[in-house]
């Protein structure tokens, strides 16, 4: 039985407790002291999640061996730098976010005996004050980051993630991320503009738009080196769709409670990338531009 410290208590990192905790001791980092009961909900269970908590100030340096950073992709580099003093000298180190970040800095830091892995899920839920509801399973991969972890993520993922439905493995995880880029670009700005749920997306309304911001992504792919067939792209987008057909994606739910959004990790990355390699990205601009107006008008 490991001991397992997730960052957060947001509704993915309480989803990944609820699991571990059937065979771990699992630790929530909590921004502030308080003595929450988290819960979690299907349409058929309710229960309560094991887990203790301990806010940063709490953690003793060098006393994490597993940690999982399931945060919001603005938040992961501050997440990083702030948690790298409490790992261990062997931690092990789990990142799981939407969009793209680059931590490549940050995972330059870790010392040789420091593993890191990415998990990439699209299984969903949202939270609602402390109950987790566990609304679709999506499918999950898990693979090494940095030199320590490729020797180690067989052996990481079985003592993890194994038991998680629809969960692999892979050496080579940059594909991955890209093809959850593609999925999220897909789901996540139409759904929270038009406040639809995940599955409402099918509507063949949407199909052209879809098709195009795919077709976005898998350009300024392949001018960073990563090939996507634009058909794999849609249909996984059309497969998540139908996964957490009930759903509401994270930026539905950011929009909708006046949230910051994970658009510039997602649209925003690709119109970066894209203005580098002389590209022309306008679906994805124009999403990039229809989400941060309405936040902006959100926050006034
Ligand atoms: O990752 C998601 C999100 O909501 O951010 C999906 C896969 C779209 C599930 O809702």
């Amino acid at each position: 039985m490991a001991n397992i410290h997730i960052l957060g208590e947001g509704a993915i990192g309480l989803l990944l407790a609820q699991h571990l905790s059937q065979s771990h001791q699992i630790t929530l980092i909590t921004r502030s002291k308080r003595a929450a009961t988290y819960r979690y909900q299907t349409a058929s269970t309710q229960h309560t999640i094991p887990c203790s908590t301990k806010t940063l100030a709490e953690l003793p340096v060098s006393s994490i061996d597993t940690l999982i950073i399931p945060v919001k992709a603005y938040q992961v580099i501050e997440a990083l730098r702030a948690l790298r003093p409490a790992l261990s000298k062997n931690a092990t180190l789990i990142l799981s976010h939407n969009g793209m970040v680059d931590w490549s800095c940050e995972l330059a830091a870790l010392d040789a005996t420091q593993s890191a892995y990415f998990l990439s899920t699209s299984i969903a839920g949202y939270k609602v004050a402390d109950t987790v509801h566990h609304t679709g399973q999506g499918a999950t991969w898990f693979g090494p980051l940095n030199l320590p972890a490729e020797c180690h993520y067989q052996s990481v993922f079985s003592q993890l993630f194994s038991t998680f439905e629809n969960a692999q493995t892979t050496f080579d995880i940059m594909p991955t991320l890209w093809k959850k880029l593609a999925v999220n670009i897909a789901i996540n700005p139409l759904s929270a503009l038009e406040q639809v749920t995940n599955g409402q997306l099918k509507q063949p309304k949407y199909a052209t738009q879809i098709l195009n911001l795919m077709n976005e992504v898998q350009l300024v792919a392949a001018g960073t080196g990563v090939t996507l067939a634009l058909s794999e792209l849609v249909s996984l987008a059309y497969t998540v769709m139908a996964q957490t057909a009930n759903n509401r994606s994270s930026m539905n739910q950011d929009l909708a409670n006046n949230r910051r959004t994970e658009i510039d990790a997602m649209c925003g990355y690709i119109c970066e990338l894209a203005a580098k390699q002389n590209i022309n990205v306008p679906f994805n601009q124009q999403l990039l531009e229809e989400v941060n107006k309405h936040w902006q008008l959100a926050r006034q």
